[in-house]
């Protein structure tokens, strides 16, 4: 069955909106023009933009009280890429993929074939000791890197180094640690003790990272442990990578935060001491909710964005943070969810291109608050969309990716092929 999307779709749905494209894009380019802003930067700087796909993002994700799968869902990892193929082939702005073991388990050689011919490559390795796996010694109930027992940290540590060899063998480059671990109870745990089991059994990870290869660590505030975790912020997350060295740097998810925490704030602290690794995106209302990036708040995601313009500005094309997507799909096809979020994604990142930067810092040594603000609100404001369809039109994207999916009928023509995993597999993926 070919899982692929025709070139000639593409083109065919990209000559019905061209028309209507240009008119967008050369009044985009007049208004910039006035504002002295050349339109030609920002679409290569669209162009160059790029974001991973999390492997787990592809499959109908749920809560945990239900999934309710969706048609044609992904059955393994190689069914995951060609969705990842279809989603990067339509945008353009996600040339790699986020695998996470043993979920993605298989054949390396088999898995970079796959992921070429789809002109995919492979982003961070995800651990796993948040579930016990098949024929697994110990139990991670109570823990995995800070479990009391050593040889369950053990195993916790074989399993992050065995996720590095399996990256190495794929051509990734950096390893995410995120563990459930931590205390339902107070009492339940020392909390002291349990930070230093987790800092040794990392150390013994970081050990084994190969020389080009980075660590990031993850907070989160909680879940799955409701009262306490081992790594619950960004200051055990800053004091974790400092303790490990150079090659370990801190992720920032933005669900993982207290309500209305300044997630940009954080941004801004984590880079100006170099432990800013990288970014799972994804919004939220309530919790880590896993919704779609700037579906709640795009303001927001600009706002963080903002940052991150404004210390590439000052530190250079050195500063390169990972930016992948973590995302649930509960009720959306989730081709269609991570398609729009890549895109929302990278409209944050050209939108905080847009600010101006001059005036606002003299807004600021000036303490003209209202216009300050009003800067940052008038690049918000402007409508760069037509960059961003321009952008994926000239490296073979589709200008509307949505619309262009729905035209392939990829879904029905992959449901033939996939039929629908049966059991009741309830949980957050
Ligand atoms: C978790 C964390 C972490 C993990 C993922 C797995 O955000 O990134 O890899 O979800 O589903 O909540
Ligand atoms: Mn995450
Ligand atoms: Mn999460």
């Amino acid at each position: 069955m070919n899982t692929r999307i025709a070139p000639e779709l593409v083109e065919q749905h990209n000559r019905a909106r061209q028309s209507e494209l240009d008119a967008d894009y050369s009044a985009l380019a007049a208004h910039l023009q006035r504002r002295h802003v050349d339109i030609e930067a920002l679409t290569q700087r669209a162009g160059q933009f790029a974001v991973a796909i999390p492997s787990w993002g592809v499959g109908t994700g749920g809560t945990r009280f239900a999934r309710f799968p969706g048609v044609g869902e992904p059955r393994h990892v190689f069914d995951k890429l060609d969705d990842c193929g279809v989603i990067q082939h339509l945008t353009r702005a996600t040339p790699t993929v986020s695998l996470h073991i043993p979920w993605d388990d298989a054949d390396p050689s088999a898995l970079r074939e796959q992921a070429s011919s789809l002109g995919l490559a492979f982003d961070a390795m995800n651990s796993n000791t948040f579930q016990n796996q098949e024929h697994q010694a110990y139990s991670y109930k109570f823990g995995s890197l800070s479990h009391t027992d050593q040889a369950t940290r053990e195993q916790a540590i074989e399993h992050n180094i065995r996720c590095i060899e399996i990256g190495k063998a794929l051509g990734s480059e950096a390893l995410t640690v995120w563990v459930g671990d931590g205390s339902n109870f107070p009492g339940q745990v020392h909390m002291g003790q349990q930070f230093d089991r987790y800092l040794e059994a990392l150390q013994a990870v970081y050990v084994a990272l190969p020389d080009s290869w980075q660590l990031f660590t993850e907070h989160k505030m909680y879940e799955p442990a409701f009262y306490s975790t081992v790594v619950q912020d960004w200051g055990s997350s800053y004091l974790i990578a400092s303790e490990l060295g150079p090659k370990a740097s801190c992720l920032v998810d933005l669900g993982h935060h207290a309500p209305n925490v300044n997630i940009e704030m954080i941004v801004s602290r984590l880079a100006r001491f170099g432990k800013l690794g990288g970014f799972h995106f994804n919004d939220s209302k309530y919790g880590d909710d896993d919704l779609d990036s700037g579906s709640i708040d795009p303001y927001r995601l600009f706002l963080v964005f903002n940052e991150l313009v404004d210390i590439e500005k000052r530190q250079g094309s050195s500063f390169k943070p990972a930016y992948m997507l973590d995302q649930s799909h509960n009720v959306t096809d989730p081709i269609e969810s991570l398609m729009s979020s890549a895109i929302e994604v990278q409209r944050a990142f050209i939108q905080a291109s847009l600010v101006d930067r001059e005036a606002l810092a003299g807004y600021q040594a000036d303490n003209d608050v209202m216009m300050a603000s009003q800067t940052l609100k008038q690049a918000f404001r402007t409508d760069v969309d037509p960059i961003l369809r321009q952008s994926r039109k000239q490296q073979g994207g589709a200008i509307d990716p949505v619309a262009a999916y729905r035209e392939s009928g990829y879904r029905q023509a992959v449901s033939t092929a996939r039929p629908a995993i049966s059991g009741s597999s309830s949980g957050i993926v």
